[in-house]
């Protein structure tokens, strides 16, 4: 019997799957989503992998100059976002069909955690709905993806990433203890390098793992990290108190363009940032409209935001286009630097 029934389902290499699924004549050869290398010139970053790919040491992050050096004999596609979303929209109306959406969480396109411990808290009943959603997902879609299995959030994804791609797994909270023993200290959701850092100055390991991390006291990590560090002391124990929330979604859509070479120049950026306005507002309808945000990237990748809530826009189309312009203009007057990269994005109105 498990204490409580988390389900973790994540998508097999989403996006180069779509492609693959789209494009049957690309299996069997490295798929990487992301943008295009211009035979190792490109500027853009590698989105996602098919699993053929990461044998060539590509990963999500990565700049697609470097992908392209590592197998230039891959296919390298453009991020094709309006059917990746539908695809997710639709995966997620088959999940609702397995088990009911006040369980549901979604937590990014492609993945979601569900409590199931009201339907079910035995071991061979919680994989029977796993399996289900498995199949489900894969009749109607043609879409693999992984289903981990725990009585916590974070046991339950870190079972979904072990058992990565197209796997089942379920682990019990004293397994979940042990597993995560040997693993990384950044195998904790919310340690990333930084905390890492101030972990390693700690306990005077290069890299330690969860064991490593369970001598360090409490108090300490609290001192050093705030209330954080009593959460990863728990969370190196295994324990994580989260719970799942019912996603009531507040969708949003953007868009986003990385120059080919740093500007300064604010034809061209204009030029390229109301090209983005227009797909973006394309792709909703106005009265959905929460707020917009504006996105801008300096040359040494520092990157800013600024946003306005729709009530202090009066008008539709033209109004967006002109306030967003301006949030823009902000960036460029605010700094000398050259401009990387501009996005545009819109949040949209509670949904459900
Ligand atoms: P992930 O679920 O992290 O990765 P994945 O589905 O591609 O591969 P897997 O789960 O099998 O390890 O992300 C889901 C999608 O989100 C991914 O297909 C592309 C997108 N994504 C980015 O665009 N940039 C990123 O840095 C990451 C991590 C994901
Ligand atoms: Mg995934
Ligand atoms: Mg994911």
């Amino acid at each position: 019997m498990l204490k409580k029934t988390i389900v973790h389902i994540d998508m097999d290499y989403f996006f180069a799957q779509i492609e693959e699924r789209e494009n049957p004549w690309m299996k069997g050869k490295p798929v990487i989503v992301g943008a295009d290398p211009k035979k190792g010139k490109g500027r853009g970053v590698v989105s996602t992998c098919n699993y053929l790919a990461r044998e060539y040491k590509i990963k999500s992050g990565m700049a697609i100059s470097r992908a392209y050096k590592l197998a230039p004999q891959g296919i390298f596609l453009p991020v094709n976002m309006p059917l990746y979303k539908k695809t997710s929209d639709s995966i997620f109306k088959t999940v609702k069909k397995v088990v009911p959406s006040s369980l549901i969480e979604k937590v990014s396109v492609d993945e979601a955690y569900i409590d199931i411990t009201a339907i079910t808290t035995n071991k061979k009943e919680a994989l029977k709905i796993g399996g289900d959603l498995k199949k489900e997902i894969f009749k109607k879609e043609k879409l693999s993806c992984t289903v981990g299995i725990s009585e916590n959030k974070m046991i339950s994804k870190i079972a979904c990433q072990l058992a990565k791609p197209d796997g089942l797994k379920l682990i019990d909270k004293q397994e979940g203890r042990d597993i995560i023993k040997e693993m990384n200290i950044q195998t904790i959701p919310g340690i990333g390098p930084k905390t890492e850092k101030v972990i390693k100055e700690l306990i005077k390991i290069e890299n330690p793992t969860i064991k490593d991390a369970l001598e360090i006291k409490k108090e300490e990590l609290v001192r050093y990290l705030g209330k954080r560090g009593n959460d990863f002391y728990q969370k190196f124990r295994g324990i994580d108190a989260s719970v799942v929330t019912e996603t009531k979604e507040a969708k949003s859509v953007s868009k986003e363009h990385t120059f080919s070479k740093d500007t300064r120049s604010p034809d061209k950026i204009i030029k390229v940032f109301k090209g983005l306005v227009d797909d973006v507002l394309m792709e909703v309808k106005e009265g959905e409209i929460k707020n917009i945000v504006v996105v801008c990237r300096f040359e040494d990748f520092k990157t800013y935001q600024k946003q306005l809530s729709l009530d202090k826009i009066n008008g539709g189309y033209n109004s967006i286009v002109k306030s967003s312009t301006i949030l823009l203009l902000k960036f460029l007057v605010s700094s000398n630097k050259k401009i990387r990269l501009v996005g545009f994005r819109v949040g949209l109105k509670n949904k459900l």
